[in-house]
């Protein structure tokens, strides 16, 4: 039962359309610690760090310009198993392809542009979350 760390972004959308409270109150209902929490208006270099895999990808610069359309929230998240187990809260990248009673099912909109907008970033491995983790919040010493 090791305590593992996961990030969370609520992206532009999601804090937009008010779900930042629900979305909370789902990882605390899963018994999760919040282990740090922050409204951030993201840079351009900390999303090109945090996005670096899609580099390449048509929809890079939506993504960019989607995550800036107003404050995310950062929130790191602490317990046993937690990068799997938020990674199956929010549901799948695509909000229509996605599980009902997930967060991008439930409350992902329809998008105009080339990007999706699918209310939640959540970390994919241990190794992505300590990576991203050190991104949005440099400042923060988690227990390795
Ligand atoms: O981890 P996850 O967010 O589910 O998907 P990624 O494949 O890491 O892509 C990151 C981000 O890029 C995704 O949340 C939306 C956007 N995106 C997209 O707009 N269209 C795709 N075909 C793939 C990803
Ligand atoms: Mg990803």
């Amino acid at each position: 039962f090791k305590t593992e760390y996961t990030l969370v972004l609520i992206k532009p959308d999601g804090i937009q359309s008010h779900h930042l409270g629900e979305i909370i109150t789902r990882i605390e209902r899963k018994n999760y610690q919040i282990a740090a929490l922050e409204m951030i208006k993201a840079s351009e270099d900390q999303l090109r760090r945090h996005y670096s895999d899609k580099v390449d990808q048509s929809f890079f610069p939506e993504l960019i310009h989607y995550m800036q359309e107003g404050p995310i929230a950062g929130i790191v998240v602490a317990g046993t198993n937690v990068v799997k187990e938020i990674r199956k809260m929010a549901g799948a990248t695509n909000p229509g392809d996605a599980t009902v009673g997930t967060i991008r099912a439930d409350f992902g909109r329809e998008w105009p542009d080339g990007v999706m907008r699918n209310v939640v970033h959540t970390s994919d491995s241990v190794a992505n979350a300590q990576r991203e983790i050190q991104i949005w919040f440099p400042e923060l010493n988690l227990p390795k």
